[in-house]
């Protein structure tokens, strides 16, 4: 998924993050915001993440995305290699449900700043709306439908009936 007038490029550490991370790629989509997704990762493809990431600036990329599992080191390995904003989505871990991927991604220590988000679906979802926020500073039009979304949002939370 080349784009290149990518503002937002979203990167995961194994095509096994791609069920959660399809869902950042849905709201990006939904805010015609344009993107890319990319598999690459910290441990199995160090080279080409850093360059990539590396390169994200000059080509006119606002705002990285990256999600990990387990010892999840790529957003802080994407976020030593750029000084763009880098949200980082913890994914759910088999074996200890994402808490590894959740301390490995939020514990940045002080420097190099992760934004980070909630394991799993939430975070998906969150980092891609946090991503439209950042974006919508600059961009009116942008921030209108961000109020829009919040506003059905809230719409559909009052429709709602229990029966
Ligand atoms: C991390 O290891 C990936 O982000 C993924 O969440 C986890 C497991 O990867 P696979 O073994 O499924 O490729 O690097």
């Amino acid at each position: 998924m080349a784009d290149a007038n990518a503002l937002v490029i979203v990167l995961m550490g194994s095509k096994s993050d791609w069920d959660t991370m399809r869902q950042c790629d849905e709201v990006l989509t939904k805010f015609d915001v344009p993107h890319e997704c990319r598999v690459l990762s910290a441990h199995r493809t160090p080279k080409e993440t850093s360059e990539y990431v590396s390169g994200a600036e000059a080509r006119g990329v606002e705002v990285v995305i990256a999600a990990a599992g387990g010892a999840a080191h790529l957003a802080g390995v994407c976020a030593a290699h750029t000084v763009l904003p880098v949200l980082g989505v913890p994914m759910e871990s088999a074996s200890l449900k994402g808490m590894d991927s959740l301390l490995s991604t939020v514990q940045m220590p002080a420097g190099i700043p992760v934004g980070t988000l909630a394991i799993g679906p939430a975070g998906a979802r969150n980092a891609a709306l946090l991503a439209v926020a950042i974006l919508a500073n600059r961009r009116p039009e942008l921030r209108e439908r961000l109020r829009q979304f919040r506003a059905e949002q809230s719409a559909k939370v009052l429709r709602e009936t229990l029966t």
